[in-house]
């Protein structure tokens, strides 16, 4: 495959939105090259290898709807498919689609630059290789750049480390060791379980515990599996215009218009059909405090049934924040681990983490002796990606020095002085507070249809509509519980980053009809240049 061939797009990244986006191109007779860090395509489902590693969508949904055939063909196992299912599906899309080809993995790449003269993007790898095209797509991900919390002494440990999100694909023997686990996010929720089974000790290190409703995971059953294919068509296009992107049972009334008894039975139903579905009890669970204390109150008292020893639950009991405001997990069996002989349970709020020392961790009570320290320490979520390559538009603007008060961006979709660079799921965009495989899609269809469009034409966010953009997507997010919380969402977790909350809450059948809207208009907005000598467009 050369490297200096002439391409209409480089697309970075082969996961789920990498995959399509390359065979949307190619569909519209465009040549495209994927550029993918790892050694398989799959992304996200590539890379968390974990014991336990699962999706929290229902397998029915987390699935790509642009061909029949493929939803018809393709047959999931279980409810919540598990991590190695998932990536056995990216891998036959690319496939089937006959993506390989045009897919370079082991390719990481570090930059991307915007030529102004030439209206190119020249995008440059690890290895010093370049590729150039007039369009560069983002496919890099959401919760793609993981973070290993920077606990002292690390470097002394003699054991192994593990980073969830970077676990070798031949698996760890973890029998007969002692392991140390730190983060209780959704990775941590997951893994906890399995690793219980595996070790002979495992000690979970929690900072802050969170909310998690039980998955009730089962085999699909064929009789459910039918009743979705027979109805795809219609199903996806409601999902398109949901909320979501996931079509829930959404409950239609306030939490406080019910008595105690109807809500605690509503709870009770929902906990038992399992799934973040919970969540929709009511419709106003996100958005007013005292509804919301009910279904914590409710989760709380579960937690406290779940597990035996009444000091160790009230540990694992979250006060603080509301529930749904950090992404709510999702669980095969966690709370009832910790009733496990060889789990131990430390909450760092009490008994503060001094240091790492060769044997293990050092605690502020005692030395705990470990094997194996697992980092469940999440991501630098929805711009660590971008931002950890050197992107530069014009006037050799880095989008991390643009972006540093927070991500700007029109849509998220694109950013204001880096033209025809596109995000995919990008901040500012629904994405992570979706079912992400609807918003890929809504995106990368967006996308054709636009360069499609353009045909010589260059495209770029105006500064006034991305200004009045983000204060849209803060406005919205503001009149939710979810800024009440130190979450991913805001940028929380990581140390220095601005607190700003990056997705785009108000949902994706408004979103996508947004975006048909701007697109249908002559892309408001957007400032569209022709090539030099005609004349400029301004949308
Ligand atoms: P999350 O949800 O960001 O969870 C990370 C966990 O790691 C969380 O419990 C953190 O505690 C903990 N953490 C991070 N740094 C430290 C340090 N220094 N010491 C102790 N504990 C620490 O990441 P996940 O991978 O679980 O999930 C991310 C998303 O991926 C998830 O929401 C799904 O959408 C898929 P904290 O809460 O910050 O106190």
């Amino acid at each position: 495959m050369p490297t200096n061939a002439e391409y209409d797009a480089v697309i970075v990244g082969a996961g789920f939105a990498g995959l399509y986006m390359l065979h949307k191109l190619r569909q519209a007779g465009r040549s495209a090259i994927v550029l993918e860090a790892g050694s398989g395509v799959g992304g996200t489902w590539f890379w968390n290898r974990y014991p336990g590693c699962r999706c929290d969508v229902e397998s029915m949904q987390y699935s790509y709807s642009f061909s029949d055939e493929l939803q018809q063909e393709w047959g999931w196992s279980e409810r919540f498919a598990a991590q190695p299912e998932i990536l056995r599906y990216a891998e036959h899309v690319a496939d089937r689609f006959d993506l390989r080809p045009f897919i370079r993995l082991d390719t990481r790449v570090t930059a991307a630059r915007f030529d102004e003269q030439g209206r190119r993007w020249t995008v440059e790898t690890e290895r010093g290789d370049r590729f150039d095209a007039p369009f560069c797509i983002m496919a890099t991900g959401c919760l793609s750049a993981g973070r290993t919390a920077a606990l002292p002494g690390l470097a002394t440990f003699e054991g192994e480390t593990y980073h969830t999100a970077d676990w070798p694909a031949g698996g760890v023997e973890l029998a007969g060791k002692r392991i140390g686990i730190v983060g209780t996010g959704s990775s941590g929720i997951q893994a906890i379980p399995e690793l219980a089974r595996q070790a002979d000790q495992l000690f979970v290190f929690q900072r802050t515990p969170n909310y998690s409703v039980p998955a009730r995971n089962a085999p699909l059953t064929p009789d459910y599996e039918t009743s979705w294919k027979e109805r795809y068509p219609e199903l996806r296009e409601e999902a398109r215009h949901s909320n979501s992107g996931t079509l829930y049972d959404y409950g239609p009334h306030s939490a406080l218009a019910v008595s105690a008894d109807e809500r605690e039975n509503v709870y009770r139903a929902r906990w038992q059909v399992g799934g973040p579905n919970f969540l929709r009890a009511f419709n106003d669970l996100s958005v007013d405090q005292h509804a919301n204390d009910t279904a914590a109150d409710f989760v709380r008292a579960r937690i406290g049934e779940l597990v035996h020893d009444p000091a160790i639950a009230a540990k694992l009991m979250p006060h603080g924040y509301p529930i749904g405001t950090k992404r709510i997990c999702v669980d095969n069996g966690y709370f009832e681990t910790f009733n496990r002989p060889n789990v131990t349970l430390i909450d760092l709020r009490e008994e503060a983490l001094e240091t790492v020392v060769p044997e293990g961790i050092r605690t502020c009570d005692r030395t705990i002796p470990l094997d194996v320290i697992v980092f469940a320490t999440g991501f630098d979520a929805m711009t660590g990606a971008l931002t950890r390559m050197t992107v530069t538009g014009r006037n050799g603007m880095r989008l991390a020095d643009k972006w540093v008060a927070g991500p700007r961006t029109y849509l998220g979709l694109m950013t204001a002085g880096f033209p025809n660079l596109f995000l995919i799921t990008g901040p500012g965009s629904p994405s992570v507070l979706s079912n992400v495989l609807v918003s890929i899609e809504q995106h990368v269809e967006w996308i054709a249809e636009c360069i499609e469009f353009l045909g010589d034409t260059e495209i770029e966010a105006s500064e006034p509509a991305e200004a009045e953009w983000v204060e849209h997507v803060n406005a919205a997010a503001n009149q939710t519980l979810y800024p009440r919380a130190a979450s991913w969402y805001m940028g929380a977790n990581i140390p220095g980053k601005p607190r700003v909350f990056m997705p785009y809450i108000s949902g994706v059948g408004a979103y996508r009809k947004r975006c048909a809207a701007v697109a249908a208009s002559g892309y408001e907005g957007f400032v569209l240049s022709a090539p030099s000598g005609l004349s400029a467009r301004r949308a």
